[in-house]
């Protein structure tokens, strides 16, 4: 049922809620798929748990206290596709060369288990072929010695603690470069320069209990249903205190319109659902820019005629007048805005527009929730500056029930960043390790993702050392990518499962280190460690693994990067790698040295019930920008996609299935959108599909109209009938990544536009001809 079967899939609209009997059934189901064994299933009772673990799969804060089962349908398959019984051994990589599995799936590839031992790459045979972890690390540590460190790139995935994260930044610097890119990079960056910018702070100002405290939510561009599902608890007891939700969403998600609680047995007997969205409007991709230039309009207009007629102010004056800077010019930028121009780029009417902005007129405290839809555009941080605009106008930032709530994605991706894994000089406490360790760190601005790719392609790039993800499968301009990893000097990949990045070895060395899981016992020198991590809403948590390792051979994450340290630095008499790896209370004794402001006492703040708040000066209505006030920013435009529209071209989104978590795809049933057996469908609307001249169930061929003269296609996509404005279409990453141009990215913060991607549709016969 969630096998691939592409030329026979099951498409037909889903009609239950979120959540409910179908999120159980989907649970059931993996378990046995993973042959997870019932002892392990014990596990999922100590996810996100405070003497348990911290979840693999999203960065939604935990409840406190917990329920049972403080985790959803997506952190059980995250859990049970780490706890796997399955295993890729090197008897595995004896039977399969590089070439063949470069034939296989994304699923194939990870669904033979975790990594069992440390490999490398042998072009002779085309295999890998074990290799001792000290051979490993001291061939890698000679390999980036013949090299400029300028020319190593270290990315991050967003999944390793705190600990581990700290010390690959100090590997990276010590070294010397910065050249620190993370998934954040292709993800949140639009919100950690958007933010910065306007309120001071990188991240979102709110926590969980503002639901509590809320009477409006506005919600762009995030699933919630699937990529977060825990949040629909929250949700759910905010609707059920008649809250209004209005949401802005191209396509109709499942998760944003209705929602059975599995842990409400009343929910569950009766067939009981709570209606999420009290508003739902199909933006165009693309369009929220335009939707926020609308509601601000109306707020400012109705604001204008109160004051005209001695009515009450629709603005909090007080706020502005005390908090913020540059009103005046964003105000009157709205009020020139004409409605046309609104209405032909949101793609909704002004009813509808308007119909938001009463609501919003009228709320006392409203929190702006969003995600990728907001940030993945070539506009993404002017559209994340324009959801803080509208939250100024009303004072709905630092006072409890308000704010900008970005829902983040790996589990640990923002505290990577608060821990120094970053490109960029201001936001590293360059100064603190330099007086620390005695070493001069590298001022230079490091590579983000994008430069990254852009010297990998270039062969600027000589190495690049991996924690965790699957790079190149995640970024755009696959092709080229492809080409130019395999010109690398030297790949080194710390990995739980093989992935597509695994088998497109370099010229030089590869290398695939495998690391225990979060939820694995990590025991050192020390004894049995702990590790923390940071949620979107800034609370830090301990994480205990206790269950039984996939194999004897692995490390952990941690020790692998002091490995690596150690082989290539010069010994440092104040950087004790060998001992950090044995107690990693001696590594959070470091961070809480370096980086007070938010880690003071960090060992002893660990025992703090729920994690403890790293703090947030914007929610305390301290600006830390340069004009000490909260900034409001006049936008360029009305349209986040950065392209024009033109005949047969369409905004491609692409987005996620409810069987998959980013490149590793879990199955193929996408539950939520009533699709199941195929992932190879573009969804388009019923009259788009007739002006095309195509037909539902048609094979068609997907063309990059990014104008610049290159031909970039994915083939063998099924036209599949769906709900999406005119003129856009969407359909899964990672397979659509080879249509994405590098240079199709927001402007400042570099991430690449995966939300509206401009693309013509070709047929078969226009492709062979
Ligand atoms: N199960 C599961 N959980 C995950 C992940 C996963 O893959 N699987 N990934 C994790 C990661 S790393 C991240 S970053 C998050 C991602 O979580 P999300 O932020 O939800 O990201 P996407 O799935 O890409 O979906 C974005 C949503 O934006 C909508 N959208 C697209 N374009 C526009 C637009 O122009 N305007 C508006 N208003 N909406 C638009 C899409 O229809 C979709 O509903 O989830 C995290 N959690
Ligand atoms: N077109 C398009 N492209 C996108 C996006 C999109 O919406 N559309 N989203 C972007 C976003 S938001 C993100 S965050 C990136 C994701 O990009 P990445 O973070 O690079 O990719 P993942 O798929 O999360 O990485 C999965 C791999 O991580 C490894 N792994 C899993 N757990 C662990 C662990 O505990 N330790 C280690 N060391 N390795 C582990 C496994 O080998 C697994 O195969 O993709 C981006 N790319
Ligand atoms: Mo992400």
């Amino acid at each position: 049922m969630s096998e691939q079967r592409d030329d026979k899939p099951e498409i037909k609209p889903f009609t239950g809620p979120a959540g409910g009997w179908g999120s159980l059934r989907s649970v059931a189901e993996i378990l046995p798929r993973e042959r997870v064994s019932p002892t392990i299933v014990a596990e999922l009772t100590r996810q996100n748990k405070h003497d348990g673990f911290a979840c693999v799969s999203c960065a939604w804060p935990k409840q406190y206290p917990p329920h049972t089962a403080e985790f959803c349908e997506e952190g059980a398959k995250a859990t049970a596709w780490e706890l796997t019984g399955l295993r890729t051994t090197p008897a595995f990589f004896r039977e399969h060369s590089l070439t063949e599995l470069r034939g296989w799936t994304d699923y194939q590839l990870e669904q033979h288990g975790r990594l069992t031992d440390p490999l490398k790459y042998d072009p002779e045979t085309d295999r890998y072929v074990t290799i001792p972890w000290e051979t490993a690390f001291a061939e890698i540590g000679a390999r980036l010695k013949a090299i400029d460190p300028k020319a190593a790139v270290f990315y991050a995935s967003g999944r390793a603690s705190l600990e581990t994260s700290y010390l690959y930044q100090l590997l990276a610097r010590m070294y010397g470069n910065q050249n620190l890119p993370d998934s954040s990079n292709m993800c949140h960056e639009s919100t950690s320069v958007g933010l910065k910018a306007a309120i001071g702070v990188p991240v979102g100002t709110t926590r969980l209990d503002d639901f509590e405290h809320c009477d409006a939510i506005l919600f762009f561009g995030q699933n919630v249903g699937t990529n977060s599902p825990r949040m629909l608890h929250q949700l759910r007891s905010a609707r059920k205190r008649g809250i209004e939700v209005i949401t802005f969403n191209p396509l109709r998600e499942r998760g944003l319109e209705r929602f059975t609680d599995p842990q409400n047995p009343i929910e569950m007997a009766t067939g009981g659902e709570t209606v999420i969205s009290t508003q739902y409007h199909q933006v165009r991709a693309g369009g929220d820019l335009a939707v926020m230039t609308g509601i601000a309009k109306h707020l400012i207009e109705a604001d204008d005629a109160a004051l005209a007629t001695n009515g009450e102010a629709v603005l909090d004056h007080g706020f502005i007048a005390k908090h913020t800077h540059g009103f005046a010019p964003f105000a009157d930028k709205m009020r020139a805005t004409g409605w046309d121009e609104i209405v032909a780029a949101a793609g909704l009417t002004r009813p509808a527009i308007e119909s938001a902005a009463k609501v919003y007129a009228k709320a006392k405290a409203v929190l702006g929730i969003y995600g990728m839809g907001l940030t993945q555009h070539v506009k993404g941080v002017e559209n994340v500056r324009m959801l803080v605009n509208l939250l100024l106008l009303r004072g709905n930032i630092g006072r409890p029930g308000a704010g900008p709530c970005p829902v983040r994605g790996h589990s640990n991706v923002q505290g990577q960043r608060t821990v120094g894994i970053t490109e960029k000089s201001e936001l590293a406490p360059l100064d603190e390790m330099k007086a620390r360790y005695g070493f001069e760190p590298p001022r230079e601005k490091g590579l983000d993702t994008v430069e990254a790719c852009r010297g990998v392609i270039d062969g600027s790039v000589k190495a690049f050392v991996a924690l965790g993800g699957n790079f190149l499968r995640a970024v755009p301009e696959t092709e080229d990518m492809e080409r130019g990893w395999a010109e690398l000097d030297l790949s080194v990949q710390i990995a739980t499962k093989l992935n597509r990045n695994h088998i497109v070895p370099a010229r030089g060395a590869t290398y695939l280190l495998p690391c225990l899981g979060r939820i694995e016992l990590d025991r050192q020198a020390g004894g049995p460690q702990t590790v923390t991590v940071e949620d979107s809403t800034s609370v830090i948590h301990p994480s205990r693994g206790r269950a039984t390792p996939a194999s004897e051979n692995l490390r952990s994450e941690t020790a692998i990067v002091a490995g690596i340290a150690q082989a290539l630095l010069p010994p440092n008499p104040n950087v004790n790698w060998q001992a950090w790896t044995g107690d990693y209370a001696l590594i959070r004794d470091e961070i809480a040295a370096v980086i007070p402001k938010f880690f003071k006492d960090f060992n002893a703040r660990l025992a703090e019930p729920g994690g403890f708040w790293k703090g947030n000066k914007a929610s305390e209505r301290v600006w830390e920008t340069p004009s000490g006030k909260a900034e409001f920013l006049v936008p360029t435009g009305l349209d986040a996609a950065g392209f024009a529209d033109a005949e047969g071209r369409y905004r491609l989104i692409t987005v996620r299935s409810n069987d998959q978590f980013n490149t590793t795809v879990y199955g193929y049933d996408d539950r939520f959108r009533g699709i199941k057996g195929t992932r190879m469908v573009v969804l388009m609307n019923r009259a788009d599909i007739a002006r095309a001249g195509l037909t539902d169930g048609q094979i068609v061929t997907l063309e990059s109209d990014a104008g610049d003269g290159r031909t970039r296609r994915v083939a063998g996509l099924r036209v599949t009938t769906y709900s999406v404005p005119d003129g856009c279409i969407a359909a899964y990453y990672p397979e659509c990544n080879p249509l994405i141009a590098l240079e199709h990215h927001a402007e400042e913060s570099h991430v690449p536009a995966a939300k509206s991607v401009p693309v013509r549709i070709v047929t078969a016969q226009a492709v062979g001809s």
